[in-house]
This record gives structure tokens, C-alpha cells and sequence, in this order.
């Protein structure tokens, strides 16, 4: 996969060269790219804001230079690669919600062009144009504001390369994940059996794999319940069984009515 990002803070992806995704760097099964937006500027001060149009606080990114930026990288006419034009994201708070979905549907686009913002973002315009000739998804991590894209593309690039082929070794199974299934996970614990008088649960260390599978089931049900209301409505009460609606039934919360799986 081919990656370019465009910030005025290129400095803010050094971690980038660490860990797994340096190795991917490394390997060649990412191709990344930081650029300064400052490159495409033209004035002596290399101005990337002005006053917002409208009135109000703040500055907004101009226009010129993004343009320039995106005709760079990606150009009109097709390579002799028959490359075709990257997926342009643009982290911004009024953007869709970024979830597991869309990471994988990112991970199987070959070029993404990242676009950071900063200030009151960047002039709509930049956009709307670059939509004419490309697919432009604007991306919000949760409801909170940042000063600018940079750190939500390394959260966003974190997710997606992880899913790339050969990224993750087979060492961690991607299906098996929360949110891979609708469910929380269940806690996890490694030795001792004991620390600082908090026991690992018995059931973990039965090596009964049946009752283990049952109380992860419980526990994952339970946690989702308490803690994300908004996932367990999503989950299809047809999917829950008698020993699921049991679980919950006990946590106290009301099990989803509809059919009951067999
Ligand atoms: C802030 C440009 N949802 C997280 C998020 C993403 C982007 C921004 N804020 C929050 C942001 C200022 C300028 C982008």
C-alpha cells in the first residue's frame, strides 16, 4: 500500500519509522510518504492561513496550497503503472465515525493520501474540488476536537496497516478481536495466579476449554452491556441463546426480546 500524508508538521510522524509499522515500512508493504505543506506555498512568510471569510475566531487553511499539494500527488493522467488515484482522508470532527468497518475498507485501497488540517480546518473548497476527481472521506475519531489532523492519520494509519497482509505475522488472530464480533472482549490476565491479593478467576485455570469459552461469552456480554449500551442494542437478538440471556438476565441487564438462537 502506498501512503502519503501533507501536514505543516511533518516532524509529528517520526514514530512512524518504530515498531510494526517501521517493520512494514522496512519490508516495502507500505510506502510512505510525509510531505510539508509549506513546499507548495509561494510567499516569503510560506502562509498556510488566513482570516475566515464570514467573520468568527480562529484561521482557516487556504486553498492554493492544498491545491497544489493534491495536483502533486495525485495527478490527473494515469502513471505507466495504470495506477489509479488515491482515497483522500481528511481527519476532521465533522467527519464519519472511523470504526474497525472502515479501517478494513481503507486497507484495501493501494494509495491513500492523507490531508491534515489545523486551525478552524481547511477551506471547503479544497474538498468539494478534490471530490470531482477523486473519493474524499472525511473521517472523525469521536466527538472531541484536536488541534489538527496529525495525530488522529497516525491513529487511523495504526488501525489500517495492521490489517495489511503480513503485518501482524499470524500471531494475533484479526477475527477473534473486539469489535471484530459486535462484543467486547473479556479480560485477559498472564502470571502469577496471584498479585497483590487479586486472583486470576479459577475458570482460566481450570483447562476446562468448554466452561472457559462459556464464561468469556458471559463476560464479554456483560461488559459490552455495562459499558456500551450502544453496542449491545446493535447485537441481533437472534443471535443471543438461552445461556446468553441467562448472563445478562443475572448481570441485571433486560436481554433483548425476539427470537431466541437455538
Ligand atoms: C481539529 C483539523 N475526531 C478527532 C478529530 C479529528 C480532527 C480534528 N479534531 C478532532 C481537527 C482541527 C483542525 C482537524
Amino acid at each position: 500500500m502506498r501512503v502519503d500524508i501533507v501536514s505543516i508538521f511533518p516532524e509529528y510522524f517520526a514514530p512512524l519509522d518504530l515498531s510494526l509499522i517501521g517493520k512494514a515500512r522496512a519490508s516495502g508493504t507500505l510506502r510512505l510518504a510525509v510531505h510539508d505543506l509549506r513546499t507548495w506555498t509561494h510567499d516569503v512568510h510560506r502562509t498556510v492561513d488566513d482570516t475566515p471569510y464570514g467573520g468568527g475566531p480562529g484561521m482557516v487553511m487556504r486553498p492554493e496550497p492544498w491545491g497544489e499539494a493534491l495536483d502533486a500527488l495525485a495527478p490527473d493522467e494515469l502513471s505507466p503503472d495504470g495506477h489509479t488515484l488515491p482515497r483522500l482522508v481528511v481527519p476532521s470532527p465533522a467527519g464519519v465515525p472511523f470504526t474497525q468497518a472502515l479501517a478494513h475498507e481503507l486497507a484495501a485501497e493501494s494509495h491513500l493520501l492523507f490531508a491534515c488540517g489545523r486551525y478552524e480546518g481547511i477551506d471547503q473548497r479544497v474538498l468539494d474540488h478534490a471530490a470531482t476527481r477523486m473519493r474524499v472521506t472525511e473521517v472523525s475519531l469521536g466527538d472531541y476536537v484536536l488541534f489538527g489532523g496529525e495525530v488522529a492519520v497516525l491513529v487511523i494509519l495504526e488501525a489500517v496497516t495492521r490489517l495489511l497482509p503480513g503485518v501482524l505475522g499470524n500471531a494475533g488472530s484479526l477475527d477473534e478481536e473486539s469489535h471484530a464480533h459486535g462484543l467486547l472482549e473479556a479480560p485477559m490476565y498472564t502470571k502469577p495466579a496471584t498479585w497483590r491479593g487479586h486472583e486470576v478467576p479459577e475458570v482460566l485455570r481450570s483447562g476446562d476449554h468448554g466452561r472457559i469459552a462459556r464464561w468469556r461469552r458471559d463476560e464479554a456480554l456483560l461488559r459490552t452491556a455495562a459499558r456500551r449500551p450502544d453496542m449491545i442494542a446493535a447485537v441481533p437478538p437472534e443471535s443471543l441463546d438461552k445461556k446468553d440471556r441467562a448472563a445478562l438476565d443475572r448481570g441485571g441487564f433486560q436481554p433483548p426480546a425476539g427470537d431466541v438462537a437455538k
